[in-house]
């Protein structure tokens, strides 16, 4: 990522998002294999990140209350082990809602929000900076599932912030990667706070991407939508129904779109068919016990300084040092 810096109103912005090339051959790719996939990030376009945040507010998603739980409850102990005046870099920063927790106890020298949604982090900026004049805030629009320069603000301690469990739509072998490089963002003795959902019973998770309003359906559909408009294609929502299901084997909540009938979509000029039954994989959701994401971390070069769960067991906060 280049990090000359727009000035917007209050804040700095950095830019470096998928093009509409990248995401055309990503879903080509993705529509072209013989499980039909959709990668993940491209349910955040506006419309993907509200809905996404009408989903942390519903009575079966546990894992922002519960999160936010913890957030307050350890809150003095977090800002104690991140210290204060660090540079501070939020991935898949969103609406920018957890970090409040942490602000005023740690005054970080900079805050640098990353997420792909752009106009939906462009906002939470805005807002965070009217919020906290004091604060110097540098939004970065950053697909985080690619390689992305290191922003360098000069010596000083950095930390990284990635709530949410988001670590839990990567595959292991590329959340390693990401791992890796926020190591690298870090740098030695530089932390990681970083939520991650706990593995629990299947009809607790399953509830929670099946909620009874229909929202997560309404995300997971989306996808289409988004592609629609960025891609000129033509997909009809309708033709497709939500579906998430826990896989106990590979630790993880699946989300796919099921064809309810034969038929063809096009986009940008290819067609693409479908039969009815068959899925597009939409999302996976990665659960990990604390070891497992102990050993994951460490593989990564963290070391384990702090835990928090919950009584429950639903879920987990770590703090993690480089080396
Ligand atoms: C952003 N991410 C951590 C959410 C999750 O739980 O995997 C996305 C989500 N998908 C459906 N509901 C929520």
């Amino acid at each position: 990522m280049s990090f000359v810096a727009v000035r917007k109103d209050a804040i700095y912005f950095h830019e470096l998002h998928a093009t509409a090339d990248t995401m055309a051959a990503e879903i080509h790719a993705g529509l072209s294999s013989e499980q039909k996939a959709l990668p993940p990030k491209y349910f955040y376009d506006k419309k993907g990140s509200e809905l996404f945040d009408a989903i942390t507010r519903l009575p079966e998603y546990y894992p922002t209350r519960t999160e936010i739980g913890l957030l307050r409850r350890h809150a003095p102990e977090m800002a104690e082990l991140l210290g204060m005046q660090s540079f501070l870099i939020e991935l898949g920063s969103g609406s920018s809602t957890k970090i409040r927790l942490l602000l005023e106890a740690v005054r970080p020298r900079i805050y640098v929000p990353m997420d792909i949604s752009r106009e939906h982090l462009i906002t939470a900026a805005q807002r965070l900076a009217d919020d906290y004049p004091w604060l110097t805030v540098h939004a970065a629009c950053v697909d985080y599932s690619r390689p992305w320069d290191v922003p360098d603000f000069g010596p000083g301690r950095y930390n990284a912030f990635f709530p949410g469990s988001s670590i839990g739509n990567f595959e292991p072998g590329d959340a390693l990667r990401l791992l890796r490089q926020v190591g690298r963002l870090v740098g030695a003795g530089g932390g990681l706070l970083i939520g991650v959902d706990l593995k629990k019973d299947a009809d607790i998770l399953e509830q929670a991407y099946n909620d009874a309003q229909g929202v997560t359906a309404d995300f997971n559909l989306n996808v289409l939508a988004h592609i629609n408009r960025r891609l000129d294609a033509d997909f009809n929502t309708g033709n497709f129904a939500h579906k998430a299901v826990y896989n106990a084997v590979s630790g993880r909540i699946e989300m796919h779109l099921e064809c309810r009938k034969d038929h063809t979509v096009c986009i940008g000029g290819t067609r693409y068919s479908f039969s009815s039954g068959e899925t597009i994989h939409t999302e996976n959701s990665y659960k990990y016990s604390v070891e497992e994401f102990h050993g994951l971390a460490a593989q990564a070069g963290f070391s384990p300084v702090r835990v928090w769960t919950d009584r429950e067991g639903l879920f987990s906060i770590h703090y993690l040092k480089l080396g």
